[in-house]
């Protein structure tokens, strides 16, 4: 992605009065001169305004369970509270083009099934007993659990758990408002009806196999519902033990939709990756901002664009979003295990994703 050459573009100079007057003239026309912000509409390099931000459990939960007492996720619909990115409060957004959220469910509730054109993700932070149910399968959530809802698919969500069940939602909502793209329907009926036994889609795309004449009933998105932790831990695990461990990265695998090799959902891809103990990573960056999900252990990331630096030191379930183009660095004295989500596929699909590893710390 870097120029053979590369001239620094000339500061634009102050307006001059007859040409103010004429940006004011036709301004009254819907029309603005591109000279006066060609540099910042076609950036010598991703220039987000997004900010890193920290999002500590230990903090966050006591409101989450403050929500549970001032509504029920009968009423809220979803009882949500959005990880706001700091640059871009009321926008309901994360980063530019994606949605954080954590959902609380107590025991007993439902959320009412709707569907909408948003594709979603869970990944289970807290508490064992909830289901979410999609297409008629229901399927349980357990913590490190990471559960797709495909684009336009019906979906309710409940509880028969002994106690509250968080996790965190991903959606691509802001690149669907940016396209200006969404549709949603409300069900008739609060929870779907179960038509299917739980665990049958990950027994038909979930063991490297696939039934013999199928089809891909969700289009661009995976068939399986639920991709365990026992599962990605296993993976993990057994591949820090075998080496070799990725100086960026440590351990890391991406989710696939095992009936293309592709990501798990056309807009966002999700990562599991470990950092072994004592693992002191070498800097990288690249376009996809991402959300990460801290499932086990402790470590710590140092995020760096231009004058802007900060440290976030994470523990399990907090959560953390380095944003485009922001240069990051790991490090974990313990060893940790992180979840993390983007919108890479986008990215890819439109030939314009770029990542940096640095070799210099
Ligand atoms: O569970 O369907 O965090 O529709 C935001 C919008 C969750 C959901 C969110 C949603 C959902």
């Amino acid at each position: 992605m870097t120029p053979a050459t590369s001239a620094k573009p000339a500061p634009p100079e102050p307006s001059r009065p007859e040409r103010k007057a004429f940006y004011d003239a036709i301004s009254a026309y819907s029309m603005h001169p591109l000279w006066e912000v060609l540099h910042s509409l076609v950036p010598q390099e991703p220039a987000t305004n997004c900010v890193p931000c920290l999002w500590k459990y230990n903090e966050v939960r006591p409101h989450l369970m403050r929500a549970c007492e001032l509504i029920t996720a009968e009423e809220a619909v979803r009882r949500v509270l959005i990880l706001e990115n700091p640059a871009l409060r009321g926008q309901s957004a994360v980063t530019q083009s994606l949605f954080a959220g954590l959902q609380v469910i107590l025991p007993g509730e439902i959320a009412p099934s709707h569907r909408h054109t948003q594709s979603a993700l869970r990944f289970i932070v807290e508490g064992t007993g909830a289901y979410t149910a999609v297409d008629g399968e229901r399927t349980a959530m357990r913590p490190g659990d990471f559960i797709i809802t495909p684009s336009w698919t019906w979906h309710d969500h409940g509880s028969a758990a002994q106690t509250p069940v968080v996790w965190l939602d991903g959606l691509d909502i802001p690149m669907i408002r940016f396209f200006d793209a969404g549709f949603a329907q409300t069900d008739v009926n609060r929870s779907q009806a179960v038509v299917r036994t739980e665990g049958t889609s990950f027994a038909r795309y979930g063991n490297n196999m696939a039934p013999v004449r199928h089809d891909a009933p969700f289009g661009a998105t995976s068939p399986i519902f639920s991709y365990p932790y026992e599962r990605s831990r296993e993976a993990l695990s057994a591949l820090e033990r075998g080496g070799p461990v990725d100086p960026w990265d440590g351990v890391k695998l991406r989710y696939i939709n095992p009936l293309t090799g592709g990501y798990p959902m056309p807009t966002m891809a999700t990562f599991m990756q470990s950092l072994p103990a004592g693992f002191d990573g070498k800097p990288y960056r690249q376009t996809d901002g991402a959300v990460f999900s801290v499932v086990e252990g402790r470590g710590s990331v140092s995020v760096e664009r231009g004058d802007g630096k900060w440290n976030f030191d994470f523990s399990a379930r907090d959560h953390f979003v380095i944003p485009s183009w922001h240069t990051a660095r790991f490090k974990s004295e313990q060893g940790c295990v992180l979840f993390s989500f983007s919108d890479r596929p986008v990215h890819q699909a439109l030939g314009i994703h770029a990542e940096e590893r640095m070799v210099a710390g």
